[in-house]
């Protein structure tokens, strides 16, 4: 199936081996080794998370053609086009497959090692909405519809809480509360996108740290990937999601988790480097994004418990409920520090 698959792109040599790359918890990636000593990475995207791959395929083919035609350097990785010049496969069993040129010498973080990395990743992040600064937003589709619309998140997490499928409810009184609790302040970024005191840009709305390729020798970002979620959004989306993937100290499912306001100081520095072109609004409001994204991914994570885990890739039962808890202690700590974090971006300013 693999074979036939890869076949179906103008790849170089034939594939002697499909390795599963592990990480990422909704697409299936493959790295493809080839006779001829090349590297490809093929991916099957998830069709029930995705339904319309022509829609997210068409919003990079816009995005690449933009770039090119300022003579930028890519700041994303670039897919290849099938051997009929299509932007994917389907293989007409409800799977849509892409290729990318594997990027050598180049990994990968779950969790941030040093302030210089998550620099670099901020920095990529950073680079990566500046670089599309003057695409009109509005011209992308929603590939996941009201994607970082957290008061319809809650809507969802109560929907699944009335109809508890899997009798999981009354485990979750706690998280259930501690959210509530917060039901107003999660809205509040949400409210300005709506009053239009933001602009909307061309957002990434998924960059953990993970999604930002380094380079192997020097350490450097070479490029963002993972741009299925590339659409309309808030920069505080994205500064939010690098805070909460990158200023932590423990693993995503790791209850016992806190921000480091080191780390969230260097992301700071990063992002706002590569950013000059954000009003002052935007920047104002950048702590509220790691705030909101960071509790809104908590709901995510409760809501698919749920609901039975059927939207994130999990590899124990209790996963996400764990990734939750490690999402609202999060949370529970910025409230703490919350002087500390807006100063940071207030001193930057
Ligand atoms: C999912 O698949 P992956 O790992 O890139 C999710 C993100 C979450 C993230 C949490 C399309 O990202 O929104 O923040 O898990 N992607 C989608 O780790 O829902
Ligand atoms: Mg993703």
């Amino acid at each position: 199936m693999l074979q036939d698959v890869f076949r179906k792109f103008p790849a170089e040599g034939e594939a002697t081996d499909f390795i599963l790359l592990k990480g990422g918890h909704i697409n299936s990636s493959y790295l493809v080794l080839t006779d001829k000593g090349e590297k490809y990475v093929l991916q099957r995207i998830n069709r029930e998370v995705f339904p319309n791959v022509e829609a997210i395929m068409d919003n990079l083919q816009q995005l690449r053609e933009h770039l090119h035609r300022q003579n930028d350097a890519l700041p994303m990785i670039d897919y290849i086009d099938t051997r009929r010049g299509e932007a994917f496969y389907e293989d007409g069993e409800g799977g849509a497959w892409r290729l990318y040129r594997y990027v050598d010498d180049s990994y990968t973080l779950e969790q941030a090692d040093s302030g210089e990395t998550l620099f670099e990743c901020a920095l990529a992040f950073g680079r990566f909405q500046y670089a599309l600064r003057d695409f009109p937003a509005e011209r992308l589709a929603e590939t996941i519809p009201r994607f970082h619309d957290t008061p319809d998140r809650y809507r969802r997490l109560y929907d699944a809480a009335g109809k508890d499928p899997c009798g999981r409810l009354a485990q979750v009184s706690r998280e259930m509360s501690f959210v509530s609790a917060r039901e107003k302040r999660a809205g509040r970024l949400h409210a300005c996108r709506q009053r239009g005191e933001l602009p909307l840009r061309v957002t990434h709305n998924d960059t953990k740290l993970s999604n930002v390729l380094l380079d192997g020798r020097t350490g450097k970002a070479r490029c963002v990937i993972d741009l299925d979620t590339v659409m309309p959004g808030l920069a505080a989306y994205d500064f939010g999601d690098l805070v909460r993937s990158g200023a932590s100290v423990a693993a995503e499912d790791d209850p016992d988790n806190r921000i480091d306001l080191g780390r969230c100081e260097a992301i700071s520095r990063g992002f706002l480097r590569a950013c000059p072109h954000f009003s002052a609004r935007e920047r104002e409001l950048l702590p509220l994004g790691a705030y909101t994204i960071t509790l809104e991914c908590g709901v995510r994570f409760l809501t698919d418990y749920l609901n039975g885990d059927l939207y994130f890739r999990i590899h124990d039962p209790e996963q996400n409920l764990r990734r939750a808890r490690s999402m609202f202690a999060l949370v529970a700590d910025m409230e703490e520090k919350w002087e500390k974090i807006e100063k940071i971006s207030k001193e930057l300013t």
